[in-house]
């Protein structure tokens, strides 16, 4: 992997002044294990600012996307004693971009979701074929221009990244901050930045592609800074972490929450093993804390899950944290986008998620043939998914609040085998929704998309984009694609219809 180091990089950082980012004095974030906050903030502490770049792509919804990972190390840099700033590329609330002519505005819908204000650009070469616009999802230009300038030089950047084939926001956000501070490294991290490292040192612009694990990154900041962080102990232990900055974003629609990393499964079109190997939680109290905090400080009432297995094993932590929220009273929602494992819906548990104010469900199907089941992970039975759905409508839910995520375009799938399981869903009175195959590098279905797909899936990330499907064949075509994507949201337009036929059993 490349590594390049600004010339005289290491003599500039040793003139540098302090800077403490405005809420450092008098952030609350000590760790719910204990305060991890080295003793006195120290001279010479870096100001490191956070990017979350651009998206480019065919579209890009704003379904409780926020940067948790960034967020989450702009906690603990904080926590560490350094000064911290955070610039969103994809703040949805830039008046400035909403206002722009060149730019279609953004919108703001239930629950904190939205569309990202974008602007049309040139569809890239490798897409050129593809029948969509292409467009750059959020801040004008000129605006993130206008904040960079408006700050003063940071000592590092981090810029995170998150789908392998947002890429090329990724490259433009790196370029003009590179432009704005020539004399400052940027470092890249993110889900693109560990599946696709090669590629991103060769192609990001950014001075560092970072793949080492969370517990070594203080040691990489202290080689760079010559600042040792005060929690560097803390970095390697999920459960350790601070509450994520969210006070850092202008805007909180909703707050995300990961109250655990890691899934007990291995499905071979997932890469949750490979970026979090390790299982493991935040303790209840953290996550009452968290809610708390959040709730009754800042007001906010909608939270979004981004746990891989948010039910598995968390009988203790999560369980206890959400009886804790009814007994308290608070009127919060809270909405899985990442699916939930339909195994443990027990009655207990769907009395729970409707008790302590989960709105919106999504279910991981995936298919209704058992053989395909158990080829892909084994983390559903057939015969789980009608009774689930009927415990979920006993607790109080209603069809529409019920959606089930499908997969679609997975090689050696046919077309019947996704019909039949919009069928299934269709009949049990809940949502299908398609999830097109999005090929991820270092899963154990790789080697087969790269075998299957007519396009260079290894060398142009671009191509694992879900809406571009690579992996279409003969017999199972864009159009064949399109189809189903269509019937699973006729599916859903004849429930929402009949909605008044199917309340919720009581
Ligand atoms: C939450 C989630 C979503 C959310 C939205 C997330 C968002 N912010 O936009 C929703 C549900 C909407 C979603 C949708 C999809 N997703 Co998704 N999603 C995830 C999930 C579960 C978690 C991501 C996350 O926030 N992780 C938590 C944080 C803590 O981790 P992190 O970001 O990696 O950050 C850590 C490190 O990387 C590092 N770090 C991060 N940045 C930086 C920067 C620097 C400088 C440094 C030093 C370190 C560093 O520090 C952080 C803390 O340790 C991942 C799986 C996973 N386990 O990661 C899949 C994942 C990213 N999704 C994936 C897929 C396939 C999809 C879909 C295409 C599914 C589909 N077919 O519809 C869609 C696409 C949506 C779109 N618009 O195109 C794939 C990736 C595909 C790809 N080719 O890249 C993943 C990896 C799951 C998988 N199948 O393997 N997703
Ligand atoms: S259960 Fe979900 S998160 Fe876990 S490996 Fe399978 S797809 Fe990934």
């Amino acid at each position: 992997m490349a590594f390049f180091q600004v010339n005289g990089f290491t003599e500039v950082l040793k003139e540098k002044r302090v800077f403490w980012s405005p809420s450092f004095f008098t952030w609350q974030n000590l760790c719910c294990h204990g305060s991890h906050r080295s003793p006195l903030p120290m001279k010479k502490a870096p100001f490191i600012l956070l990017i979350n770049p651009w998206i480019m792509d065919f579209a890009a919804h704003d379904l409780w996307a926020k940067p948790l990972g960034l967020l989450s190390l702009g906690a603990l840099l904080r926590d560490g004693g350094c000064g911290v700033a955070f610039i969103d590329c994809l703040d949805r609330h830039d008046s400035f971009t909403n206002e722009h002519p060149q730019c279609l505005s953004a919108t703001h819908r239930k629950y904190g979701t939205g569309k990202f204000a974008r602007m049309p650009l040139k569809k890239p070469e490798p897409l050129k074929d593809m029948p969509r616009r292409w467009f750059r999802h959020g801040i004008h230009p000129e605006s993130l221009r206008a904040r960079l300038g408006a700050m003063e030089k940071p000592d590092l950047i981090w810029v995170t990244s998150i789908m392998t084939y947002w890429y090329p926001g990724v490259q433009e956000t790196v370029r003009l901050v590179r432009e704005i501070f020539p004399q400052t490294a940027v470092w890249l991290g993110g889900i693109y930045a560990r599946l696709c490292p090669e590629h991103a040192a060769a192609h990001s612009g950014a001075h560092r592609v970072i793949t080492e694990s969370q517990g070594e990154v203080p040691a990489l900041v202290e080689a760079h800074t010559g600042f040792s962080l005060g929690n560097a102990s803390s970095w390697g232990e999920f459960g350790q972490w601070p509450r994520t900055a969210l006070d850092l974003v202008e805007h909180r629609d909703f707050v995300p929450l990961m109250t655990s990393v890691g899934c007990p499964y291995r499905c071979p079109y997932c890469a949750s093993s490979v970026l979090q190997p390790a299982r493991a939680r935040k303790s209840a109290r953290c996550i009452v804390e968290e809610l708390r905090f959040w709730h009754t400080e800042w007001g906010v009432e909608d939270f979004a899950f981004y746990d891989d297995a948010l039910l598995l094993g968390n009988e203790e932590e999560l369980r206890k944290a959400l009886e804790e929220v009814c007994r308290h009273g608070w009127k919060l929602r809270f909405h899985t986008p990442n699916a939930i494992h339909i195994r443990a819906l027990t009655q207990d548990w769907c009395d729970l998620l409707h008790g302590s104010g989960f709105r919106t469900l999504r279910l991981g199907l995936e298919t209704n043939r058992s053989d395909r089941q158990r080829a892909w992970g084994g983390k559903v039975e057939a015969d789980m998914f009608r009774g689930a759905v009927q415990r979920l409508r006993q607790s109080g839910f209603s069809s529409e609040q019920i959606g089930v995520y499908l997969l679609a375009g997975l090689p050696g799938q046919d077309i019947t085998e996704v019909d039949d399981a919009i069928e299934e869903v269709e009949g049990a009175e809940a949502h299908p929704f398609l999830s097109e195959y999005s090929p991820v590098p270092r899963t154990a279905m790789w080697k087969e998309a790269c075998a299957v797909s007519p396009f260079d899936l290894a060398g142009e990330p671009l191509y694992h984009n879900n809406t571009f499907f690579a992996c279409r064949r003969p017999d199972f075509s864009l159009a064949d694609l399109q189809r189903l994507k269509g019937r699973a949201e006729e599916a859903r337009r004849k429930l929402r219809g009949a909605k008044g036929a199917l309340p919720p059993v009581a």
